[in-house]
């Protein structure tokens, strides 16, 4: 898949400071050469963006949207609300509350409008659940996760043998 392809992940964050943990699910995205697109898209600054966004991204052609934001963190809840595509939410840490906040505001969905939460920070994770998500109807990204988990457990593997060496 070449980066040029119609986006089908989309990664949204409230705000560009967000970036700095969302650059980590977009390496994970381009590193298995998945077509995504990122974006900054604000609930409570570009509310009426969101509605757009949210509401036009199946139609565009995204299957996933990972959304990230920090303190009160309405982004992917709001984002989930208005569409059927999964959603994964990142709560991005802030200085004040270490992401406690984000991460309750993301995690903490009323049942029907499901948000995929990984852990504060955890933006890697988030690229790699979409891929997965994308991998569950494409065969060829599957079998590369799978040789990515195989890399993980040769990893250990080689530190253990560096330990008894
Ligand atoms: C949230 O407010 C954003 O997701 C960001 O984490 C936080 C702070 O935004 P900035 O003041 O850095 O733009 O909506």
């Amino acid at each position: 898949m070449a980066q040029s392809a119609t986006p089908i992940v989309g990664v949204i964050m409230g705000s560009d400071s967000d970036f700095t943990v969302m650059s980590d699910a977009v390496q994970v995205l381009r590193d298995f050469g998945i077509p995504h697109e990122v974006e900054v898209v604000s609930a409570h600054r570009t509310p009426e963006k969101m509605v757009d966004y949210a509401r036009g991204a199946a139609a565009r052609g995204l299957r996933v949207i990972i959304a990230g934001a920090g303190g009160a963190a309405h982004l992917p809840g709001m984002v989930a609300s208005m569409t059927t595509l999964p959603v994964v939410g990142v709560p991005v840490p802030l200085a004040k509350l270490d992401g406690l906040d984000s991460l309750l505001s993301i995690v903490q969905m009323p049942g029907g409008i499901p948000v995929a939460t990984v852990s504060i920070g955890g933006a890697k994770n988030a690229g790699l659940l979409a891929a997965r998500i994308i991998g569950s109807a494409d065969p060829e990204l599957a079998a590369r996760l799978d040789e990515y988990a195989r890399g993980l457990t040769e990893m250990v593997e080689e530190k253990n043998r560096a330990l008894q060496a």
